[in-house]
């Protein structure tokens, strides 16, 4: 079943050369052993890292597909633009190449075992954990298979030559004291046979007229100087790209071969002072971003993946963390024209080994940075590198041991001076960079002095402190250190779009307690000078295999969901870090409010004064306070329109919202979710209020609210079954008199873990697990069966209630629930 693809000529980016994109291999898994035709970008795992089993296929793949080669007076290298992670090619059975490290393109010269007519390419992919390839431990999942493009090159003898799969074609725009500016490029080209050519250079200005051309004589290593009058800089605001083209011309005229590129000219410094772009201070503000996309694992076609950057340019950032990994060319491109200044780096994530493996380890971490740095350098945007984030995070959870703690600190701090000095020497004119996580080791260890740049991630008020803590944090760090310029390079929280609630409280995964972190992460950082730039953890949400949240093998702190639409949180981003583009638009929570209050509190992301409406009467004239206008109304019963106005009468947007009682009287049914403190709409629309907002019951025994972060099986109703009460005997409601089925939804929460990244270290254990217990309704016994740990069980019963429900504990026992449904029969 072996296929070849289609030709076309390439003539974007880096090269044009004859290239083949092989879309279509046969794929053979050693999970299954069984073969199949799959299609580039693939993953083995896009699946199996979000079901319910633990874990997530890890071991070898093996793709094959054929090649037709017609013309052998040419050269021909195989591509990967990214396969994850330890790759073996081979061409026509004979080995020609391994590479390590799945974030980074790679090439071989395969020209040598060709042979005229069909020839068969094999990779052998494998995705098992390695001690030698970073990351070894990381938040997010290392999704196996060839998930970026993969490209047959066919080249002339004579090209441009080609190192750590890309061309050897460095270019460095300089901008010069007085307004002139100049472009430096170097260039290698391979020309076995000793040919006369000559190679031609062009530039061209962002208006598309060319402004230089230049011919030179044959060598095998070019040093070019350009002058550039007067050059129109490169900005987030303005981002001015100028081509190169470079071109190799035999002595009949004919290309022979073409090196495209874009370029800007900007000049930065970072320094305690802030960072100046041009030499113009400049807030860095922006996201992290992850590549995953829901359903597809790392396998995502690239327009879908350019969608990103667009929504990223569009809540105003200026600046974009491309975290733990170098991502795809094309978003590198995208950031140069869309002008997003970039921290890109290297996968060296929460470890190092101190074992034998270090040396292995060391040599593919340093072949990394030279692929991301060779494959990145040319991109104007391409301006903070870094090599390493949260490095010490494993040890300070897993390792008590003395000796082992200064081992593993060596080893680390021998590779990050490895790293940056690599870094530095090959790429002298861009700032190096390392991300750390909120604690003092780094200080400590002196890890902190080796970067030019330091990036804290930090999240006081979700795994550690309060949001306020942030504050005081950084001007201590800017106390003891003042000539360190610093970076938060990730804050967040989960929030997951189906939670609400008034009183959000750390960790309840709503989006209110999104909103209020974030509202005070950048208030306390635009108050202060020193801190140059910050990103926000992440831009989407990402999938993390090991995570038990609210959604389960999801790290929900992005502002947009996992499938791109936006939270309010995106658009409250849009709101201050673009002022100069007014709207206002209701902030959305659920569209009932379920409570015996008719008061609801509603909320308007705006960056301008407005008029609100509501059901037609004008209520308030009202101006926003870091980016929200917050206003309690008073509803009616049944539909309610809000509506808002610019202040010249515009309407910017209108939501409907429903009020009713939490009770039975005029509706057909009530959801009641225990131990929670926000509603949850679930897939039905049903929405789950908290025990407190029914208001109409009463708990006997001595109960407590439990919590749980952990994967209940068989559901994806986790907001339901991840918190309950425990210690309960009994559980009264009123009810009208009428007939009515009953649902009762249990979990056995286990003991819950402390969470990975949970910094404070102590976590919380709460020891919910349930037995089988005997449960009495209005009098009749039912009995919950036992539920092995993180399962559900649910029972249904029917019953005729006068006025009253109640479910109590049979003799001297207590119960745990999670939540209850009532249902009238309507009989
Ligand atoms: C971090 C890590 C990042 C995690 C994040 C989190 O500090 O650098 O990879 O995803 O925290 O959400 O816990």
């Amino acid at each position: 079943m072996y296929r070849i693809l289609v030709l076309f000529l390439f003539v974007t980016g880096q090269l044009l050369a004859q290239n083949t994109e092989l879309n279509t291999w046969s794929f053979y898994s050693e999970k299954d052993s069984l073969s199949r035709e799959v299609h580039i970008p693939h993953t083995w795992n896009a699946e199996d890292a979000f079901d319910d089993e633990p874990g997530y296929w890890r071991g070898k793949g093996v793709y094959t597909t054929t090649i037709d080669i017609r013309d052998t007076s040419k050269v021909y290298f195989l591509k990967f633009k990214g396969a994850n992670q330890v790759a073996e090619v081979f061409v026509n059975n004979e080995f020609v190449g391994q590479h390590y490290g799945g974030y980074t393109a790679f090439q071989f010269d395969i020209s040598k075992k060709l042979k005229p007519g069909k020839n068969k390419i094999r990779v052998e992919l494998d995705n098992a954990h390695d001690e030698t390839v970073p990351p070894l431990d990381a938040d997010f999942t290392f999704y196996g298979g060839m998930y970026r493009k993969v490209m047959l090159v066919e080249e002339s003898k004579l090209h441009f030559a080609k190192n750590y799969g890309t061309d050897e074609v460095r270019i460095d725009p300089f901008l010069n004291e007085n307004s002139g500016a100049r472009l430096k490029i170097t260039a290698k080209v391979e020309n076995p046979e000793k040919e006369k050519f000559s190679l031609k250079i062009s530039l061209t200005n962002p208006d598309g007229e060319e402004i230089y051309f230049g011919e030179k004589k044959s060598e095998s290593a070019y040093k070019l100087e350009i002058p550039v009058k007067a050059p129109r800089l490169w900005s987030p605001e303005d981002p001015n790209l100028y081509s190169v083209k470079l071109e190799l011309i035999d002595r009949e005229g004919k290309i022979k071969d073409i090196y495209e590129h874009k370029t800007g000219f900007r000049k930065f410094e970072a320094t305690a002072g802030g960072f100046k772009l041009n030499g113009k201070p400049l807030k860095l503000l922006g996201v992290n971003r992850h590549q995953d996309w829901e359903g597809l694992g790392n396998a995502v076609p690239i327009e879908k993946q350019l969608q990103d950057m667009t929504k990223i340019k569009e809540i105003g950032a200026n600046f974009l963390r491309l975290a733990h990994y170098p991502q795809a060319e094309e978003i590198y491109k995208a950031a140069d024209s869309l002008g997003l200044i970039l921290w890109s780096e290297a996968p060296v994530v929460n470890k190092v080994p101190a074992t034998a493996d270090y040396e292995a380890y060391k040599e593919h971490s340093v072949e990394m940075q030279k692929e991301h740095i060779a494959q990145n350098y040319n991109h104007p945007s391409f301006v903070f590198i870094g090599y390493m984030n949260e490095i010490f995070i494993r040890m300070v959870f897993d390792e008590d041991d003395e000796q082992k703690r200064t081992a593993i600190i060596d080893h680390t701090l021998k590779l990050a001076k490895t790293l940056e000095e690599l870094t530095r020497r090959m790429a002298p004119n861009h700032i190096t960079v390392m991300a750390i996580h909120g604690n003092q080791i780094y200080n400590r260890t002196g890890i902190t002095e080796i970067p030019m740049v330091l990036g804290w991630n930090l999240y006081y008020g979700w795994y550690e402190g309060e949001i306020e803590d942030l504050g005081g944090f950084l001007d201590k760090e800017q106390e003891k250190f003042p000539n360190r310029p610093l970076i938060i390079s990730e804050y967040g929280v989960g929030a997951d779009v189906r939670l609400h609630s008034d009183t959000p409280e750390k960790f309840d995964f709503t989006e209110e307690y999104q909103l209020t972190y974030h509202q005070g992460y950048l208030e306390q950082v635009l108050e202060r000078d020193f801190v140059i730039g910050m990103t926000a953890w992440n831009f989407a949400d990402f999938g993390s295999e090991f995570r038990g949240d609210t959604k389960p093998h999801v790290n929900q702190k992005g502002l947009v969901n996992y499938d791109r639409s936006p939270k309010n949180i995106w658009y409250w981003y849009k709101a201050v870090l673009r002022p100069e583009e007014k709207f206002s638009r209701f902030y959305r929570d659920l569209p009932a409010h379920i409570s015996n209050s008719p008061e609801k509190k509603f909320r308007v992301i705006s960056n301008q004064e407005v008029i609100l409406e509501l059901n037609g009467r004008q209520i308030a004239e009202a101006k926003p306070e870091n980016g929200i206008i917050t206003k309690t109304v008073k509803l009616q019963q049944g539909e309610n329109v809000l509506k808002v106005y610019n202040e010249d009468g515009v309407l910017q947007d209108s939501l409907k919202l429903f009020w009713r009682r939490p009770d039975l009287t005029d509706t057909e049914s009530l959801s009641i979710n225990f131990g929670a403190n926000f509603s949850y709409m679930a897939e039905d629309g049903e929405i789950w209020i908290p025990a407190e907002a029914a208001g109409i019951l009463e708990t006997g025994g001595e109960t407590k609210k439990v919590k749980s972060s952990t994967n209940i099986r068989d559901t994806a109703d986790e907001p339901l079954y991840q918190t309950g009460i425990t210690g309960v005997k009994s559980l009264k409601f009123q009810l009208p008199e009428g007939s009515y089925r009953l649902k009762l939804l249990f979990a056995n929460l286990g003991k819950d873990k402390t969470l990975a990244y949970e910094l404070s270290k102590e976590g919380k254990k709460n020891d919910t697990y349930l037995g089988k217990f005997q449960l009495s309704v209005n009098g009749k016994e039912i009995s919950v069966v036992k539920m092995e740990k993180f399962h559900k069980t649910e029972q249904t019963i029917f019953l005729e209630a006068e006025g009253l429900l109640e479910i109590k504990a049979v003799g001297n026992q207590t119960f745990s629930i999670n939540a209850i449904r009532l249902e009238s029969t309507g009989e």
